[in-house]
């Protein structure tokens, strides 16, 4: 497990309920690093594609009218086991079921509007990432603190 680059979106329910920065601050405490930001809101296009192995969900049609219906911030977060890391801080699915000291589980309490996405895969992460971000748009940047984040003295940051 190296270095890997993961996408989160902070759900619209995110920035309506005025998260962002909590949220946010929580991956940048545990060390993640941004590489990537972007506020926007998404196309039904781009939520239709995002969210496609969904289509036949029951759920489906009212999750892209949630992920469309207002801004989202969207991220690219590097690290090393990003995509895990992430995963296991956002919680379980449904907010309801989430434990507590998650994202979800301390911040929501639905099963649709649980504030958070983030990529569950490398081959999720890069199609994501993909989506959301042109090349240009993900930005290699030394970190001052990277050597306190990371014991640097090996071949690989650890
Ligand atoms: P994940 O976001 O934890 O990976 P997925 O199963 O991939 O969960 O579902 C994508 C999103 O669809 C969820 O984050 C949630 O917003 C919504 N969703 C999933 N299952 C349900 C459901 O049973 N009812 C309502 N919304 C759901
Ligand atoms: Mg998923």
């Amino acid at each position: 497990m190296g270095m890997e680059q993961t996408l989160i979106i902070l759900k619209p329910d995110a920035v309506q309920r005025g998260l962002m920065g909590k949220i946010l601050s929580r991956f940048e405490e545990k060390g993640l690093k941004v590489v990537g930001a972007k506020f926007m809101q998404i196309s039904q296009e781009l939520a239709a594609t995002h969210y496609c192995d969904h289509k036949e969900r029951p759920f489906y049609a009212g999750l892209v009218n949630f992920m469309t219906s207002s801004p989202v911030l969207v991220m690219a977060l590097e690290g090393v086991g990003a995509i895990a890391i992430c995963r296991s801080m956002m919680g379980a699915t449904f907010g309801s079921q989430a434990d507590a000291g998650t994202i979800r589980g301390d911040f929501g309490v639905s099963n649709s509007f649980n504030l958070v996405h983030g990529s569950d895969s490398t081959e999720a992460a890069t199609k994501e990432l993909g989506l959301f971000f042109t090349e240009g748009e993900i930005i290699s940047w030394n970190r001052a603190s990277e050597g306190w984040v990371y014991d640097l003295s090996g071949d690989e940051p650890e």
